[in-house]
Formats: C-alpha cells, sequence, structure tokens
C-alpha cells in the first residue's frame, strides 16, 4: 500500500484504530485473569481462607490478587456429562468483622434487566448442621444459604443488612435456609439479611461474550441468627461450602431450578461432598530485635573496707648534727678541782685552804 493511502487510512480509521487498541487492552487484562486464575497444581480441593485487610466489594478483583484461588469444575447432578470443566476459581478471605468470598465462573455473560431467569445466578451453601449433605441439606440437617438472583446490573451493590428478613427485593441476593432440595424446605431467613455483594463480569461487550463471572461477596463472621438460618464462622474452624451456578442458556427461556450445575471435589468419581473452607489463624512472624535500653542508675556505695595491717618499722634516722663546743674553761683551781679531781682532791684543797687562811691571820 502506498504510503500516503496507509495514511489516509489511519486518519479515516484512527477511531476504529483506537477501539481495537481498547480492545487489545481489554482481552490483555481477560488473559491477565486467566492466568492469574490458572488452576492449582495440587489436587487438592480444600480452601485455606487467610486473614487479609483491604477486599472491597466492588464487582472489581485486583484487590484478591494476593490471596490463592482453588479451581473446581462445576458439573450438572442431573445431567454429569454437562460440564464445565475448572469452571469456578474460589477465593474466601476474612478479616476481623467478616468474611470475603470471590466466585469466578468461566462462561459467557448473559443479563437480562427484566428476568432474572436470563441471567447468570448463584447459591452459596454453608453446612450449617453435621449431617447436611450440599444438595441444600439433603433432608438431614440445615444449610446457609447466599442466593443471587439479578434483579440489579453489575457493579450495584445487593443485599442487606437493611431487610428485617433474608429477602432481598430489590437486587435480589437473598439470605436464607434449606433443610431439603424443593422450594417447600428452604426459605428466607427470618431475622435478617447481612449479605452485601456486587457482580460483574470480564467481557459484558456483548450478550454471549466469552468470560468470567465475577460475584464479591461479603458477610459478617458472625450474625445475631438464633435460628440455624446462618453459618457461624470462627477463627481456626472449617466450614462445608458448596456452589451452584445457573446457567441463561440452559434453555430459550432462560435457566431452571434444576438445571443447576454445582460445585464437584473430583469429577471422576462424582464426588459432590462439601469443600472444606479453613479459617486460618493469623500467625504474625517474630520481629527482629529492638534496641539497647538505657543504662541504669548509678548503685549505692559499698560498705567500708576492714582496716589494713599494720605497716613494717621504718629505718633508723641518720645520726643527728655534732652539738656546740663547750664553753671556755676557768682559771679557779677549786672549781675546776673541785669539778674534776673528785672528792679525795677537794679534801686536799680544802686542807690547803685552811693553811692560807690561818697563815694571812
Ligand atoms: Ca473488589
Ligand atoms: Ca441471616
Ligand atoms: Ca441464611
Ligand atoms: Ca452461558
Amino acid at each position: 500500500m502506498p504510503t500516503r493511502k496507509k495514511n489516509r487510512d489511519v486518519e479515516r480509521h484512527g477511531y476504529h484504530r483506537r477501539g481495537l487498541f481498547v480492545g487489545f487492552l481489554a482481552i490483555g487484562a481477560v488473559l491477565a485473569l486467566m492466568l492469574s486464575f490458572a488452576p492449582p497444581v495440587a489436587a487438592d480441593v480444600d480452601v485455606t481462607a487467610v486473614k487479609y485487610h483491604g477486599i472491597v466489594i466492588d464487582g472489581l478483583v485486583g484487590d484478591w490478587a494476593g490471596i490463592n484461588g482453588t479451581t473446581v469444575t462445576l458439573i450438572r447432578p442431573f445431567a454429569t456429562s454437562q460440564r464445565i470443566v475448572d469452571g469456578l476459581t474460589l477465593k474466601v478471605a476474612y478479616d476481623d468483622a467478616n468474611i470475603y468470598v470471590l466466585a469466578m465462573v468461566n462462561d459467557d455473560f448473559d443479563y437480562n434487566a427484566t428476568d432474572h431467569h436470563l441471567s447468570g445466578s448463584i447459591t452459596v451453601l454453608w453446612q450449617t448442621e453435621p449431617a447436611a449433605t450440599p444438595d441444600m441439606g439433603g433432608g438431614n440437617g440445615l444449610v446457609d444459604m447466599w442466593h443471587w438472583e439479578l434483579d440489579t446490573g453489575p457493579g450495584v451493590p445487593a443485599g442487606g443488612p437493611n431487610y428485617t428478613g433474608g429477602n432481598d427485593p430489590i437486587g435480589n441476593f437473598d439470605d436464607e435456609w434449606a433443610i431439603a432440595p424443593g422450594s417447600a424446605n428452604r426459605g428466607d431467613d427470618a431475622l435478617g439479611n447481612e449479605l452485601y455483594g456486587v457482580w460483574s463480569h470480564t467481557n459484558m461487550s456483548a450478550q454471549g461474550a466469552p468470560g468470567f463471572w465475577i460475584f464479591e461477596m461479603r458477610r459478617p463472621l458472625t450474625t445475631s441468627d438464633t435460628l440455624n438460618e446462618d453459618y457461624q464462622f470462627t477463627v481456626g474452624g472449617t466450614a462445608g461450602m458448596a456452589f451452584a451456578y445457573w446457567d441463561a442458556d440452559q434453555t430459550p427461556t432462560g435457566w431452571t431450578a434444576a438445571g443447576h450445575y454445582a460445585s464437584c471435589r473430583d469429577p471422576s468419581t462424582l464426588d459432590f461432598s462439601w469443600i472444606n473452607v479453613t479459617l486460618e489463624p493469623l500467625v504474625l512472624p517474630p520481629g527482629p530485635p529492638g534496641p539497647a535500653g538505657p543504662a541504669g542508675a548509678d548503685g549505692a556505695d559499698g560498705a567500708t573496707g576492714p582496716q589494713g595491717p599494720a605497716g613494717a618499722d621504718g629505718a633508723d634516722g641518720e645520726d643527728g648534727a655534732p652539738g656546740p663546743e663547750g664553753p671556755p674553761g676557768s682559771a679557779d683551781l677549786v672549781a675546776t678541782t673541785s669539778s674534776y679531781a673528785g672528792l679525795g682532791l677537794g679534801a686536799v684543797a680544802l686542807v690547803i685552804a685552811i693553811v692560807a687562811l690561818l697563815r694571812r691571820k
């Protein structure tokens, strides 16, 4: 194609090309979703619900990206050759207040605003009484049912909590109970609808467009129900869960009650038993050691120690200086003699002195 014609075509089809670009974006988003919801490697279909803050019920699934999914095959219980292989991916989480359930069903988009039989429909079942089986209790015990027939559009909140009973007269996201199959054995809760949900689909470009249904739901972990019409969740506990999907394409006038698909744990044995959903307690990992604390106050002084031993004797001092010279001696013999000659010489001197005195007389 010559360049000029090519450019004209680009201008003429600019809108179309932008549309294609948006289309590629949409296809990319769907592919990313399909990859993020790929079936788990393990055959174990039990579900671990982790404690997780940040789920927003809005029909958008990006907030679930950090939570593992569990994928099971959907099979019609009354026509078991009819299946949606790996048709359901479940994600379950909880926080301090609520349990959150994301159910994605691999089926085309069908929505009719005035006839919900021509739209997709679901029920989430919970095993309220131990003997209850996933077929609405099987006549053996009560099940809690979150039953959604689409009477409001995508992105529109449905369910409670502003109704005194389980019936939601607007969005038709009903909080129900059942004890056995058949409408006579099930009903809307007597005491309240605590459900809240928003649905969407990954490809709402046209009726019949291929993609995934998104059913995003939450409910308080416990309710004020006293009639065993609600399952009460406990952290660390395991709840039996089953899932049913009604396909608007079942008949020309839409789905029929008995025509639903049900979650199947093992397609080879047609094991429709409960999927175990365990609310895993949050165990925080130990943090790093903290910084060293401040120095303590000085301690009190200790007691005075005992007296030490006596020291050794000191060395003798040096000899003292020589004394001063004595006074000059006297010429007086007597005194001198008396001083130095002792008694004998003194007596002699006395005799001499007496003689001298006598001679002078
Ligand atoms: Ca969301
Ligand atoms: Ca209820
Ligand atoms: Ca209920
Ligand atoms: Ca369909």
